[in-house]
């Protein structure tokens, strides 16, 4: 999979490059880079804002570098191009799952009180919001959507890991994990665990699943107790 970050501050992505990501992007199975806005204003001091027009706070971010820049990475138009905006689309598993089906996705990062309209009204293909709360800047929320959808590009996880057991897969929150040591601070793992038998296991983890989604996140379970 192809991602591409428009943004005024590539070097935000550089923590793509560690971890799960990192060995991906090595491995070729993703290929990323950040691309820098501010190197196609054709200003000439590369300025890249203005005031807004019909006045108010803050500065908003001019079309042309914009429009450049999306034109040069994908000229033509082989990339999904995502604007992040908290007025988007909200991120979802589902959501996660149907963007990592794209060959390439083009995540435009917007600063200060955004960007002018018109840009994203020539170039933008959708919306995506990481929550209703506020970010100075879209790339934090792009990063969380690159590592949310990269998770479901084959070859991203390693082959031992799969997505059937974590959290949302089955519409509940997963269930608890242990690992040596068998008592831990006077604290015992679950003696279900450590006898081998999996189909009690597999029980016993439905059960605790169940159990933490009903406590915590009510709101994923319908009234016949069924995931929504
Ligand atoms: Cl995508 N951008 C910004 N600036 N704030 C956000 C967001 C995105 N999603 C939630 N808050």
């Amino acid at each position: 999979m192809k991602i591409r970050a428009l943004t005024l501050f590539p070097k935000m992505f550089d923590c793509i490059n560690e971890s799960i990501l990192g060995r991906a992007i090595k491995n070729g199975i993703l290929d990323f880079d950040a691309v820098d806005i501010r190197s196609f204003s054709k200003d000439k001091h590369q300025k890249c804002d203005d005031t807004p027009y019909g006045g108010g706070a803050g500065m908003v971010m001019t079309a042309q570098p914009i429009y450049d820049c999306i034109n040069a990475v994908d000229p033509n138009h082989e990339y999904l191009r995502i604007y992040m905006s908290p007025k988007g689309e909200r991120l979802s598993d589902g959501l996660c799952r149907e963007l990592a089906i794209n060959q390439n996705i083009l995540l435009l990062c917007g600063h200060y009180e955004g960007v002018d309209q018109r840009v994203l009204d020539l170039c933008i293909d959708r919306e995506v919001s990481i929550g209703d709360y506020v970010l100075s800047g879209g790339e934090l929320a792009a990063m969380v959507v690159i590592d949310g959808v990269s998770r479901f590009v084959e070859g991203v996880l390693g082959s031992a890991v799969s997505h059937e057991d974590e959290s949302f897969s089955d519409g509940l929150l997963e269930y608890p994990q242990y690992t040596r040591p068998p008592e831990f601070m006077g604290l015992k793992v679950p003696e279900v665990l450590l006898n081998g038998n999996h189909k009690e296991i597999d029980k016993f983890r439905r059960q605790k699943s169940a159990e933490l989604t009903a406590e915590r996140r009510p709101d994923l379970i319908k009234p016949d107790g069924e995931p929504r």
